[in-house]
Parts: structure tokens; sequence; C-alpha cells
């Protein structure tokens, strides 16, 4: 039998300034509301994070996926196991990421095309493997097309030629978009001080709908550094701007820096979809959005490149300065 070596919890590392304040002027979005471009546009450059609300995603869906997705976490530690370690699909447990990230998480990573679903880690639930199945493809479905949408409102609020120019790389195919189960459990206080659920970092990919449940953790850092603590909200969706969304824009919407404290009352639950081109895709700035002296900050790459980069880096690290222009 292989023992894997655990991180104890002294190795997870602790936030010192406990005092957030809660941010009230989180940008909301209404799809359905005429200046949703406008409001969009704004939101990207300014936070590269807000929520959507009249999003279109039936409510059983989110419900549906999160009971499958409880009753996972539930499970004896050795059955949820069973779908590990993470490599980088599958269970994993405190380690994230293959270079010595840890925190205060339990998590399913998971592939998403039907094919890859079929086959997972899903098949270790005890219960009713179909029906956890079920319930991550039409969530899933149900996400990709929500990304979509935005990135269409996106591309038309930004003057794009086509207004599919983002969303088809999440349509393609070969689209290597990804989806992960956050559970955070509850944990120990120590005299107040917040430990770390997951660490601070920007998504290496287009654009990540998360969505949890009612229990507080999410905080994003502002262009000022400063970092504020997003109310939850189950029946919203939160939207957030990755790397390559950045760098397809020039650097006019902004990557989001995030991380999630652990709550040391009420366990969260988090389902992140993360929309991916596929490998061979180029990333570069769009010459629509380079300006008139066609100055592009970045060194075009493909996916496949950023990716393997990224599984090089720590979390924290900053991944884009890589592919900056000097
Ligand atoms: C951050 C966004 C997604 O959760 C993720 C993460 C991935 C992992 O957990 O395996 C990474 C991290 C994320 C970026 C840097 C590398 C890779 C952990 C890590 C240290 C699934 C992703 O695509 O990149």
């Amino acid at each position: 039998m292989v023992v894997l070596s655990r991180p104890a919890l002294d190795e997870i590392s602790f936030v010192n300034n406990p005092k957030q304040t809660l941010l009230s002027a989180i940008p909301v979005v209404d799809l359905s509301h005429p200046d949703a471009k406008s409001l969009l546009l704004h939101a990207c450059e300014e936070y590269g994070f807000f929520k959507v609300i009249n999003h279109g995603v039936p409510e059983g869906v989110m419900k549906g996926l999160e009971d499958e997705a409880a009753k996972f976490f539930s499970l004896p530690r050795s059955e949820k196991e069973k779908a590990g370690p993470a490599d980088p699909f599958g269970y994993g447990n405190k380690t994230i990421g293959p270079n010595g990230d840890v925190g205060w998480v339990e998590y399913l990573l998971l592939k998403t095309d039907v094919k890859s679903i079929y086959h997972s880690a899903l098949d270790v639930s005890s219960g009713n493997p179909e029906k956890f199945r079920s319930a991550v493809t039409d969530y899933v479905s149900g996400v990709r097309d929500l990304a979509c949408e935005v990135l269409e409102l996106l591309a038309e609020g930004l003057k794009l030629q086509h207004r599919s120019l983002f969303s088809k790389l999440l349509k393609d195919e070969e689209n290597d978009s990804i989806f992960r189960l956050n559970h955070y459990p509850p944990c120990p206080d120590f005299q107040s001080l917040e430990m770390i659920g997951f660490g601070e970092h920007t998504d290496p990919q287009i654009v990540s709908v998360l969505r949890s449940n009612d229990s507080t953790g999410l905080q994003i850092s502002l262009k000022d550094g400063s970092w504020v603590s997003v109310p939850p909200d189950q029946n919203s969706f939160f939207i957030l701007v990755g790397d390559s969304l950045q760098v397809l824009t020039n650097g006019r919407f902004r990557s989001v820096r995030h991380r999630v404290i652990a709550n040391s009352f009420k366990s969260r639950l988090s389902m992140i979809y993360f929309g991916a081109p596929a490998l061979q895709e180029k990333i570069a700035p769009l010459p629509s959005l380079t300006g008139a002296g066609a100055l592009s900050k970045y060194k075009e790459f493909t996916w496949s490149e950023y990716k393997t980069s990224a599984y090089k880096s720590r979390l924290a690290d900053n991944r884009l300065v890589l592919f900056e222009k000097k």
C-alpha cells in the first residue's frame, strides 16, 4: 500500500489581517438588462470580476449538483481517496497543484468532455454515480452556455468583428475546459487568525464561472492590492476574468487575483467551471485591441504552452510576466 504524506495543519498559512471589509460595491450585472454590455465591460476593466443575475441556469441544476457533491464529500476518506490523488484530475486533499501549495480544502478536479465525465472519478460516489454524472453534465452545460453568453456580450461591447470571437474558443470540440468542486470543511479557529482555504492566484484560462453555497470565504484583490470579501449568493454566479482573456484584450481586462479563507463555523462548497480553448489555440492580443501603434503587450503563445508553464509555477506566482513583451 502506498502511504501518501499529507500536509500537516501547521504547514497551511494564515492571513494576519483578519478584519476584512465586505465589498458592497461588487459589480452585479443583470443579463436581461439593456445596459448589460457596458456594465460587463466596466466590471472586466475595473475588477476582472462580477456577479450575474438573471443568468438562465435553472435552480434545480445548481441545487442538484450541490446535493450530489455534498454526498461525495461526506463519504469516508478512504472512499474518496479511491478517486485520487489528483494528477491533476481526481480527488485531492490539502495539496494543490504539483509544486508544494497547500490549503484547507478537499476537491474533485474533472475534465468537462462527455467521455471524461463518463470515465471519471465520479464512479467512486457510493450512492448513485449515474446521478452524480448527470448532475455534473447538466451543470457544466448550463454554465458553459452562460460563459459563452457573457463572452458574446463582451465581444459586442469591445466592437470586435464577430461576437463569437471569444465564445467559439469554449465551443470548440477540442476545448480544454475543466471543472472543479471544492469543499472547505469548517476549520479550527486559531486565535482569530484566518486560515487559507485556497491561496491567492489568478486563473490561467479565459473565464471562470463560480457558484458556492451560502458560506463566506471568497476574497478578491482590487487594483490597489487590498483584499475584499465577496458576500456569498447561492442563486447567482460569479464570473472571473482569467489570464488568457487579459492577454486577448491586451491587458484591457484584468485577470482577478482571488483566494478563499476557511470559515471556522460553516463548510463551504464551491463549483467552478474554467473555460479554456483547445491546446493548439494561439493566444495573443487581438489586433483590433492593440491600438493604432499596434503595441502588443504580450508575446504570442499557445494554450498548451501557457498551461505547461502554469503547472511549473507556484499558485501565487504572476504567470503572465514570462509572456510580457519587454
Ligand atoms: C488555478 C485555477 C484552477 O483551479 C486550476 C489550478 C491548478 C490545479 O489546482 O491543479 C493550478 C493553478 C490553477 C495554477 C498554477 C498551478 C496549476 C495549481 C498550480 C499550482 C485547476 C488551474 O487550471 O490552474
